[in-house]
């Protein structure tokens, strides 16, 4: 595939799903990156990343042969070995415990054909123990999307939201620098042209520069600045009481939780003046047409579920929902973890949202699978990794590294180390293939095809530009022959295209979809029959629940799991950065991208950091509960006074040292959004003495 043609295909990095153009150099991995103007999303412009984006392909260190651990090294093995390890080690376990000691981790960095057959091996193998990093991400607003409107996916969609949003209402997410291309190309256009952009973070960023009101509050108290929002909109009677009657129930579940709310004392909870809350109430509950976006601020919370359900009530009771411009919008991650869940890669549902506990649903996928499906849902990934030495011996992970991303890292490597096996297939070295007993070499998003869904439920085709570095295999064909050797059928495909066609029988939300007419426009879910075009905007008519009515409860303020104290005062959260992406291991071995920020930093606000003697740009000790890392201190106002802010982008600071591993009830969310902290000069930590 030397030609200097150009293969259109897709940004590897976040969810908006940017589309460019690669060409292929002389060499293997030469790629040069020129605009895609036609392109649905994006029509040509990239950020940072997607603009450094082929720096990752012919890295020097992509991995390109099997390894197999001997001792504390790896030495190369054929694929031969390799697989036959990870196929006599997954039967070994299956015969000593049961198909349940295995989990599987499936990779919203891979395509939907990719996470759709690591699903299915692993529910042939006998388990629903398979997840992937939604878990950590967007799980509880899924969760409260599903329940409460239908579809766990943002409402409207980009172009939509651009053309008929009047005001965003922005909470726990910072577009500007994460979803860089859906900010800059549409929500900023629409802030230009008058749009009023309601934005609520306590830290401040790229997207405060275009904010008209940033309330900045206190990490974990976004419940009862709702509550506060909510209650004016009652007492003012801005809501819509024809929506409320016609299409929602539960108002008087929200009114009763909220009849004896003390709006002042929320306020002091917040941080912040009542006033400044009611004001922005005011401004989204007036608006003709007013969005929610939400982020990983609301959903990264042991309260996320409650918290993304205020969202959704604040958006009911003012008839927000179902029109064009409105809705509960989480603009979604990484560049595949709409599809990987659409794909059924979770622990609780099969293809396209059904429950894996409906029996119904199982046998309709049953039927074309040929196998029986575990009927109970799995363990979800932090549960896997939490149960590791008691129920679960062995692990597959498929694009992910655990042991940078969840929460209590230490305790993460540690149980890692427990395992009986370990098998990581990855396209680089990572801190959790470090572990791993198995690793497999998989081809980058350059050098192979098949489909992944961005935020806006648009499915798209990748396609692959540039030869198969080393010894590399591409992770379908590497689930095909596993499951092939494993099983000895359904897993024989010829290609992605083969997969999908598959994946459409039991996927109703992308039945209507082929190859041919996802073609370079793509098309959005939800797609029935081949004529569908899928939805700008869903729930115009009725929500996709039991009885199609939106349904609104009523939350109350639940302090973080760990607050403050004496020894650890101040609140840790931790955010992104726009250069840099999720942890690290890209982003930090692209000379662009590494180059504005090498390394960690803590936001120390100047108050905090002149009580402890902390000057601009020394090293400090960042401590929690669970551990301490020693990273630059960066004084500034952009951080409300009694926060400190940092970044899991990088292995030698590790963020999730620090974080706490407790988790929403019902989404199983961690809470990387609060932790009780401390951080002081160096040379003032007896424990870093000896550094
Ligand atoms: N450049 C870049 N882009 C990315 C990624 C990346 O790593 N780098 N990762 C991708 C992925 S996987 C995801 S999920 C998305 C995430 O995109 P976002 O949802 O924007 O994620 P974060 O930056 O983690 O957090 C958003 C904001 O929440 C704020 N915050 C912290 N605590 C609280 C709180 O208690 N309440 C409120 N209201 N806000 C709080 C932070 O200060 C931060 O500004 O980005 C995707 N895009
Ligand atoms: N403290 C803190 N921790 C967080 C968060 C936070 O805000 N704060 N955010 C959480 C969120 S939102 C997320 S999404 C998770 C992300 O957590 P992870 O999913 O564990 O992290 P990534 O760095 O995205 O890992 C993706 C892996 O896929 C590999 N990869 C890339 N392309 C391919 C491919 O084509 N094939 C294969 N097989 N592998 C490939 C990459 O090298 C990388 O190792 O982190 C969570 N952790
Ligand atoms: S906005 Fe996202 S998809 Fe677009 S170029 Fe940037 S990282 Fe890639
Ligand atoms: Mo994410």
């Amino acid at each position: 595939m030397g030609s200097n043609e150009g293969v259109n295909t897709i940004c590897p990095y976040c969810g908006v799903g940017c589309g460019l153009t690669l060409i292929a150099g002389e060499e293997p991995g030469d790629v040069r990156l020129q605009p895609w103007f036609e392109a649905p999303v994006n029509e040509g412009s990239l950020c940072i990343k997607g603009g450094a984006s082929p720096q990752v392909v012919d890295h020097e260190e992509r991995l390109k042969e099997p390894l197999i651990r001997e001792g504390d090294s790896f030495r190369e093995a054929t694929w031969e070995e390799a697989l036959e390890r990870i196929v006599t080690e997954f039967e070994r376990i299956e015969q000593e415990y049961e198909p349940d000691a295995m989990g599987f981790f499936s990779s919203s960095k891979v395509m939907n054909e990719e996470n759709y057959l690591l699903q299915k091996l692993a529910r042939r193998y006998g388990t629903n123990n398979v997840d992937n990093c939604t878990r950590m991400c967007h799980a509880s607003t899924v969760y409260t999307l599903r329940q409460s409107l239908g579809a766990g996916a943002m409402t409207n969609s980009m172009a939509d939201l651009e053309e008929h949003g009047d005001v965003y209402w922005v909470q726990g997410a910072n577009p500007a620098e994460q979803h860089v291309i859906a900010h800059s190309n549409y929500f900023r256009q629409a802030t230009l042209e008058g749009a009023t952009l309601i934005q609520i973070d306590p830290h401040a960023n790229k997207t405060t520069r275009d904010a008209d009101i940033h309330l900045q509050l206190k990490p974990g108290t976004d419940i009862p600045l709702l509550n506060i929002a909510i209650k004016t909109i009652l007492e003012e009677e801005l809501y819509d009481q024809a929506f409320i009657d016609e299409r929602t129930r539960g108002f008087d579940h929200l009114e009763a939780t909220l009849a004896d709310f003390d709006m002042e004392a929320a306020a002091d909870i917040c941080g912040l003046p009542l006033e400044d809350i009611q004001e922005a109430a005011r401004i989204y509950a007036e608006a003709d047409n007013a969005a929610i976006f939400t982020g990983m601020g609301m959903s990264q919370h042991h309260c996320g579920v409650d918290n993304v359900q205020n969202e959704v009530n604040l958006a009911l009771i003012t008839g927000n929902l179902g029109r064009p411009g409105t809705g509960v919008n989480p603009l979604r991650g990484q560049n595949n973890v709409q599809g990987t869940c659409d794909v059924g890669a979770m622990p609780n549902v099969l293809p396209g949202y059904q429950n894996v506990d409906d029996a119904e649903a199982r046998a309709s996928v049953e039927d074309v699978w040929g196998f029986e499906v575990p009927p109970e849902p799995g363990l979800t990934n932090v549960e896997i990794s939490n149960a590791i030495g008691e129920q679960i011996h062995g692990l597959f992970v498929m694009g992910e590294n655990p042991v940078m991303s969840e929460p209590d890292a230490l305790e993460v490597e540690a149980r890692m180390a427990d395992l009986e096996f370990l098998a990581v297939q990855d396209i680089f070295m990572t801190e959790t293939a470090e572990f791993a007993d198995v690793i497999l070499p998989a081809t980058s998003w350059a050098e192979r095809g098949g489909t992944v869904t961005n935020t806006d439920r648009r499915v798209q085709l990748m396609r692959p530009v540039t030869d198969v570095p080393g010894n590399t295999r591409h992770d379908l064909d590497i689930l095909c022959e596993l499951g092939t050797r494993l099983f000895g059928d359904g897993f024989d495909f010829d290609g992605p295209e083969a997969v999908f066609e598959e994946l459409r029988e039991v996927c109703p939300i992308y039945h209507g979809m082929t190859y041919d007419r996802i073609g370079f426009e793509g098309v959005q879910w939800p797609c029935y029959e081949e004529g569908d075009q899928g939805d700008q905007y869903l729930y115009a008519e009725q929500f996709d629940t039991d009885d199609g009515l939106g349904v609104i409860r009523g939350v109350r303020h639940q302090e973080p799991a760990e607050v403050e104290d004496d020894e650890f005062p101040l609140v840790l959260t931790t955010a992104r950065l726009e250069e840099h992406y999720n942890t690290g291991t890209m982003s930090t071995r692209s000379p662009t991208l590494s180059r504005k920020t090498p390394e960690n930093f803590v936001d120390v606000h100047p108050a905090d950091a002149a009580a402890r003697g902390i000057e601009d740009g020394e090293y400090v000790v960042l401590r929690s509960r669970r551990g301490e890392i020693v990273l630059e201190a960066n004084v500034t106002e952009d951080i409300k006074e009694g926060v400190v802010w940092t970044t899991p982008h990088f292995a030698d600071a590790r963020a999730n040292t620090l974080t706490n591993d407790v988790l929403d009830p019902l989404a199983k969310i961690p809470e990387y959004k609060a932790a009780a902290a401390e951080v002081e000069p160096v040379s003032e930590s007896p424990a870093s003495a000896d550094d």
